[in-house]
């Protein structure tokens, strides 16, 4: 199961409605009125417990396990949600599962029981609200679950067996745009006129390869320590996808980081990933530029008038086939 495809995730308000609605339904034909009220009452508490037993079931099931999960997936959960956020949702609503189905065993017997079909009603009445009771205790863990599931979906989907590009550099230098002009298809990055808030995909079809390109949120040069979250994920994506890292450097000062800043992030990364492939962008070409710098074998590149556009792609097809 991947992170983007959990199924829907019914409120606790729907689980208690759709499992009442359901028992209502059922209803047994026998003549003697105590005894199909018995039989009846048996069946309307199990289907009860079932319709919201199962569901509870999926939903756990649905999250992936975190031991088994990629690192960087496991980060990014971190950086979003929480893992420790998630895990104790996750828990609340294995225990409503489980408490659920100790309802309906301690009740069926109790219903079964000779009694008048007033009695039998009465006891189904109070297992009814036993266990709907226990679906409203975990609320606010399903709404979690319900906003996790959100989140997840719009995260990015890496396939690890095909190259990355990760692109990165200082906020405002031109990341999103670039990416978006690289991306063929129908690209999974979303396009927002804001700032980048985390990291998504694109990918790159060219002949017969495909090469997925992630965006992320601008970095500054600082200690991870200092770094928001945003940064964090991008931060994640480098550490643990080892991904081509094209760096983007605004010579043309719209950006509002100065050179000096933008020289520092890039000697700080490259540096620390010394070991991953490189390739050093220069974008806003179209701009009159304000600064010069000398990274060997560098592009310029403008989404404006779409220069070095092509360059990029067969540079990254290169890099990729070695
Ligand atoms: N003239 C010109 N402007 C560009 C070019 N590329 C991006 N811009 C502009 O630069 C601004 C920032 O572009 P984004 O693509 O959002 O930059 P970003 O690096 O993704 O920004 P953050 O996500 O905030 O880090 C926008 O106003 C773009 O229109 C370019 O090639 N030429
Ligand atoms: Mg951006």
């Amino acid at each position: 199961m991947n992170l983007q495809d959990i199924p829907t995730i019914a409120t606790a308000e729907e689980l208690v409605d759709r499992a009442l609605r359901r028992a209502s339904k059922v209803e047994e034909s026998v003549r003697n009125a105590d005894y199909r009220a018995r039989l009846t009452a048996v069946r309307k508490i199990h289907s009860v417990a079932d319709n919201i037993a199962n569901p509870l079931h999926s939903y756990v099931k649905a999250f992936p396990s975190f031991d088994n999960i990629h690192s960087f997936d496991r980060s990014i959960i971190d950086l979003t949600v929480g893992v420790d956020k998630l895990r104790k949702a996750l828990g609340g609503v294995d225990w409503a599962r489980k408490e659920v189905l100790m309802i309906a065993t301690k009740y069926v017997p109790k219903a079964r029981a000779r009694k008048s079909a007033d009695n039998t009603m009465k006891i189904m009445s109070e297992a009814y609200a036993k266990m709907t009771n226990v679906v409203r205790q975990v609320e606010k863990n399903l709404n979690f679950l319900i906003s996790a599931r959100s989140i997840f979906r719009n995260l990015p989907n890496v396939d690890t067996e095909k190259p990355l590009a990760v692109f990165a550099g200082a906020p405002n230098v031109g990341k999103s745009s670039l990416i978006r002009a690289v991306s063929s298809g129908k690209p999974e990055v979303k396009s927002y006129p804001f700032t980048t808030k985390g990291v998504s995909l694109g990918h790159i079809k060219a002949k017969y390869d495909v090469i997925q390109v992630m965006d992320t949120p601008g970095l500054l040069d600082r200690p991870d320590s200092d770094r928001n979250d945003m940064e964090k994920q991008g931060i994640a994506a480098l550490d643990h996808l080892e991904p081509i890292i094209v760096f983007l450097t605004d010579l043309s000062g719209t950006s509002g980081y100065s050179i000096e800043i933008q020289k520092a992030l890039h000697d700080e990364l490259k540096t620390r990933y010394s070991k991953y492939n490189w390739l050093d962008v220069y974008s806003k070409s179209d701009l009159e530029p304000e600064f010069s710098l000398d990274y060997p074998n560098s592009i310029s590149v403008s989404v404006m008038d779409s220069t070095g556009i092509e360059d990029l792609e067969s540079e990254l097809v290169r890099i990729c086939k070695q």
